[in-house]
């Protein structure tokens, strides 16, 4: 699959299934592992940031990136290069929670730009706050980025689209999504009691025309970069 000129057309990719083959008890443990002992730490409520050195050290996690990144042939330099890889698990509460500076709830798109790559770690059904999007071709919103101000509050809200344009994405585990932060998109909200597990990657790219820690996008591709070519 031509990945690029996929997202560039549509903007997204929604694969509903475990369409990495993954062992889903063992990324749940390891998640879960992950996560537990981790997030008291962490300098955000509800999610934990893998470190440059786990995205080259942790065999797991060394694994798990390879095969997403070999799947959908994310290994391009001139298009796409993994930044970041996150777990995050959202609850109820955290849907309430103020001052922030995009809620996530509604629609918006990303002020900074990049290729995100959910993977569902746990089932995610209509109750469990799945992602929707609109798809679109992500140039169509670039200007209207580039607008948004860093520190502003709620620019980068996209209020006057209907809602029956989005797409719900509830799957089971091991579900796929890839899309251009371009496209409007928000998160679903939780019901009491629930929650969602997704491992969340970041790739950037030379079309996004931002700065970088190139450093570590430098030994993330030594080691990734070759996968798919
Ligand atoms: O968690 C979600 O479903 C959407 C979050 C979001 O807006 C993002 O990752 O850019
Ligand atoms: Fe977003």
């Amino acid at each position: 699959m031509d990945i690029a000129n996929h997202i560039s057309e549509t903007g997204f990719i929604f694969n509903n299934g475990n369409i990495l083959d993954l062992d889903i008890n063992d990324l749940q443990n390891w998640y879960e592992a992950q996560y537990t002992a981790r997030i008291q730490n962490s300098a955000y409520s509800n999610e934990l940031f893998m470190s440059e050195a786990e995205l080259l050290h942790d065999p797991v996690c060394h694994q798990l990136v390879s095969n997403i990144i070999d799947s959908y042939g994310l290994s391009n330099k001139d298009l796409y290069r993994l930044d970041k890889l996150w777990l995050n698990t959202s609850n109820h509460d955290f849907t309430k929670r103020t001052n922030t500076f995009v809620d996530t709830h509604y629609p918006h798109i990303d002020k900074t730009r990049h290729l995100k790559v959910f993977v569902y770690v746990s089932d995610v059904g209509p109750s469990q706050g799945p992602f929707h999007i609109a798809p679109c071709n992500p140039g169509r919103y670039e200007k209207i980025r580039l607008r948004c101000k860093k520190t502003k509050i709620g620019d980068n809200l996209i209020p006057d689209i209907s809602k029956d344009q989005f797409i719900s994405c509830h799957g089971p585990a091991g579900s796929v999504i890839i899309f251009d932060t371009n496209c409007p998109h928000f998160a679903g909200l939780i019901d009491p009691g629930k929650q969602r597990r997704v491992l969340r990657l970041h790739f950037t790219s030379s079309m996004f025309k931002l700065m970088y820690n190139e450093r570590r996008l430098r030994s993330l591709w030594n080691l990734y970069g070759h996968l798919t070519s």
